[in-house]
């Protein structure tokens, strides 16, 4: 039964029990006496599920009664970590739990712990998507979500004794998933290659081949602060019949099952590699696979409303978060062709207008390529399409650029060579309204290199940018409890009045200067910085000193990203150390490095990285002259929920790519809001944080992107040795290969790759990063001082909720306005 203004049934404790162990008797058909953590999780998982379906079938069929236009996110990766805290977060439930688990013997806290993450992404474009979801119901905007239901979600990471990283399945829906609703009846037939037989015209019929059921699994995504709860629809693939009952009755039995395990196979994991793409099938199917579900159900939906086709971008935006959707512009094709018999120019109109297109990088290597071969196997109709569409386009382009062959060949969406390949971003330009990067400087370098083309060819306006923000409900409130309290009990305010507008916390600013407060701060930082040593404790057996400034580097492993050059400085620190008198020693600031991060499976050198960080910390971390002053700690296996225990405990984070090759970040901005500095490079979002909260509260160092080229071409051809350029990272690489952390051969690689070529400017950025790590040092002497610059850091964070970045998007690109419930 609803009550006024609440945000769901069930909210006092007595019903929460109640539901709770109605949930143990029956769905779990187990007795509330004998219960275990993992159960009671279950049971309590599903007592709050019962609220979000209640909400969910609410916020639903007020879509469909009012018909909004309605906005989908289609993203090959959702980094959603847990779910629990989240929806009791969300709903406004979590002191009930507290109290009715705690009234049935359990901890709330225990409970939660017994969540696995939900890792179905590799990074900050996964995680992205995940709070995107968040804003958009938060703010009740009608955008669902569509994915992949991966078996297997990020691998886990184990380090071996020698310290390298391994691979190991995460199955993450070993217990079942209490947060998702299988939908057998939600199902769509999708093929696999056959023949494409052309029409007249521009249609065609394609048949034949295989096909292979997409069954739809949905996941309630609870806004903050109001009922609307809005959708992920994720898919997984099931062989269209159970199996091939021919070979089954002639005694074949592998014969019999060989096609419904490769139609279960589309699903069963997540491509760890971000940043490259690779010609393998099995990654195409998936994207196929996806698309091609995800546009037959958005397409059913529209035609619920008995609208004409042509009217279909009036009510439906399509985002494709980077290139990995791109099928879906020739899929659309298809459908209004073959299925819907439209003319080329309508459907290519429709088309046109449906789409939008973010790119996430500008790595050549992520560029996303697919050999015309394979194509032409497994999609032969979208291979024609593709054709089609290329004709049409260079046409266009040779009427406004005669003669210009290269710009032909450049823009072309075929790239010659042995084999063809079909280039994604070009057609996924060609194919959308509008193309954004994630923040400022990554925009227009987009515009200015790879982009630099189409923006000449269809002028600027069609290019925008909208920097990335996070969700302030997982990032501050959730992952940071104690500090929201501060915040909220200094503004007076409620939580929701900030956490829903988050430039409030502007009104941090009035008490900078306020020694109370600003011991409150600290207090707050303290206790967090101790919940991580407690991880850490508990996780490796070291203690840890908390009193030490912590120092954190927590992304994917890249060579782009630079953890070899954090690594290299604490071996220099560690050696300065090493040679100082005792007296010297007494003025060290003492500090904890710590780094997280997963390396892809294939990337040597990033693997190489993390064997080089655990091997260099076993010496540190036992030296007796050293280790009061500086530990390291490599913590395995991260994930959005160690992330949660890492970012509220950092008093300074590194983000120290290359000048522009980092195109946004995301945890710069979640290490802000929670107090943490920056120390990092003139890229990516950490440009537009220091315009928020000062250049005099972040450090920066290093070369700017203008630099950059100039500087490799130097490096290609006018090399100049190591010990030359930059003696003080020539005498770290040194060390490392003498055998000062173990068998120094074994990191001759990773070490060359520095000493020759050099691709990420280490050698550069290496002097003016000491520099910069001294002035950090400096700085946190100062410890007033520090807490001011802390306070003055999140209270101008505003700009960086997601919640603005939706709106952003909302405005810009889809056209959609919020439903209110009634
Ligand atoms: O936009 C989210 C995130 C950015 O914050 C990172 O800077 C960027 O590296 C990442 N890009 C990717 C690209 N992967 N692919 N393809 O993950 O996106």
């Amino acid at each position: 039964v609803w009550k006024e203004g609440s945000r769901g049934p069930d909210r006092d404790v007595p019903s929460i029990t109640k539901s709770f162990v109605n949930h143990v008797n029956t769905s779990l058909a187990r007795q509330a006496y004998n219960l275990d953590d993992l159960g009671a999780y279950q049971a309590a998982a599903l007592s709050v599920r019962d609220n979000l379906i209640i909400n969910w079938n609410e916020t639903q069929l007020n879509y469909t009664r009012k018909s909004p236009k309605r906005a989908y996110y289609l993203s090959l990766e959702f980094l959603m970590g847990r779910t629990f805290d989240n929806a009791l977060l969300n709903l406004g439930l979590k002191k009930e739990y507290t109290e009715g688990v705690n009234q049935l013997g359990f901890n709330l806290e225990d409970l939660l712990e017994k969540e696995r993450d939900a890792g179905l992404g590799n990074g900050g474009l996964g995680r992205l998507a995940a709070c995107y979801l968040d804003s958009s119901a938060s703010q009740e905007l009608p955008v669902w979500g569509y994915g992949l239901r991966y078996r297997y979600g990020i691998f886990q990471q184990l380090i071996a004794p020698d310290g390298s990283q391994l691979e190991a399945p995460d199955p993450w829906l070993e217990h079942d998933n209490p947060w998702e609703l299988p939908r057998p009846d939600v199902a769509y037939e999708i093929r696999f290659y056959g023949h494409a037989e052309r029409l007249d015209g521009m249609k065609a019929v394609w048949s034949g081949g295989q096909e292979v059921l997409a069954v739809a699994y949905d996941t309630m995504i609870p806004g903050y602060d109001t009922k609307n709860t809005n959708n992920l629809r994720l898919w997984e693939s099931k062989p269209k019949r159970g199996f091939d009952l021919q070979s089954f009755n002639a005694g074949d039995y592998e014969r019999a099952i060989e096609s419904s395990n490769s139609a279960a196979a589309i699903t069963s994991v997540l491509y760890p590699n971000d940043h490259t793409s690779f010609g393998k099938e099995l990654r195409l199917k998936q994207q196929y696979f996806w698309t091609a579900a995800s546009l037959a159900d958005i397409i059913r939906r529209f035609k619920n409303t008995d609208k004409p086709i042509t009217e279909f971008p009036d009510y439906v935006a399509i985002q494709l978060n980077d290139t990995h959707p791109t099928l879906a512009v020739p899929e659309l094709m298809r459908i209004l062709l073959d299925d819907e018999e439209l003319p080329w120019e309508t459907a290519w109109n429709i088309v046109t207008n449906t789409f939008f297109f973010t790119n996430h990088t500008v790595l050549p290597e992520a560029l996303e390529k697919w050999p015309v071969p394979l194509m032409e196997n497994l999609l032969p109709r979208h291979m024609q399409i593709i054709y089609d569409v290329n004709l049409l386009f260079l046409q266009a382009v040779e009427k406004k650029f005669p003669g210009d062959r290269d710009r032909l060949g450049r823009m072309s969406l075929i790239e010659e060579g042995f084999p063809k390949n079909v280039r994604m971003a070009n057609l996924a330009v060609i194919g959308s309204r509008k193309v954004n990067g994630v923040a400022e400087l990554h925009s227009e370098l987009l515009q200015q290199t790879i982009m630099k083309d189409f923006v000449e060819f269809y002028g600027p306006s069609k290019f925008f940018n909208v920097t990335n923000g996070v969700t302030p409900r997982r990032w501050l409130d959730q992952c940071n409890p104690g500090l929201s309290n501060l915040i909220q009990e200094s503004l007076r305010i409620p939580k929701a009045d900030f956490l829903k507008d988050f430039y409030k916390l502007e009104g941090l600013l009035k008490y900078v200067d306020n020694p109370s407060f600003q011991k409150k701060w600290a207090a707050v930082k303290q206790s967090n910085k101790e919940r991580l040593a407690h991880y850490i404790e508990v996780t490796l057996g070291y203690k840890v000193n908390t009193q030490a400034m912590f120092d954190v580097q927590i992304k994917r492993l890249h060579e782009y990203k630079r953890q070899t050059m954090n690594i290299f400085g604490v071996i220099h620190r560690y050696l300065t150390i090493k040679a100082m008198t005792p007296a010297e020693r007494k003025k060290v600031n003492p500090k904890v490095v710590l780094f997280a991060g997963k390396a892809a499976p294939g990337y040597y050198i990033a693997k190489l990285t993390i064997r080089l960080i655990v091997n260099v910390a076993r010496v540190i971390n036992e030296d007796p002259d050293t280790k009061d002053l500086l530990s390291l700690f490599f913590l395995p296996d991260y994930s959005v929920s160690l992330a949660e225990i890492l970012i509220p405990a950092s008093d300074i984070s590194q983000h120290i790519s290359t000048a522009g090759t980092e195109a946004s970040g995301t945890s710069n901005m979640k290490f802000c809001i929670n107090g943490g500095l920056l120390l990092g490079t003139v890229d990516g979002a950490n440009i537009e944080i220091a315009e928020e909260v000062g250049e005099n509260n972040v450090f920066f160092f290093g070369h700017l992107t203008p630099a950059v080229e100039d500087l490799r071409y130097q490096h290609m051809y006018h090399p100049q040795p190591i010990e030359q350029k930059c003696p003080a990272l020539a005498r770290v690489l040194d060390e490392i290969s003498s055998g000062r952390f173990g068998d120094g051969g074994v990191y001759e690689p990773l070490l060359s790759t520095i000493r020759n070529v050099d691709y990420y400017l280490l050698t550069e950025d290496f002097d003016s990063y000491i520099q910069a790590l001294a002035l950090v040092d400096e700085a946190y002497q100062n410890r007033v001082e520090w807490i001011k610059k802390s306070i003055s850091t999140s209270a101008k964070m505003g700009k960086f909720s997601s919640d603005r970045a939706i709106n952003d998007y909302a405005q810009e690109c889809w056209n959609i306005e919020a439903v209110k419930l009634a």
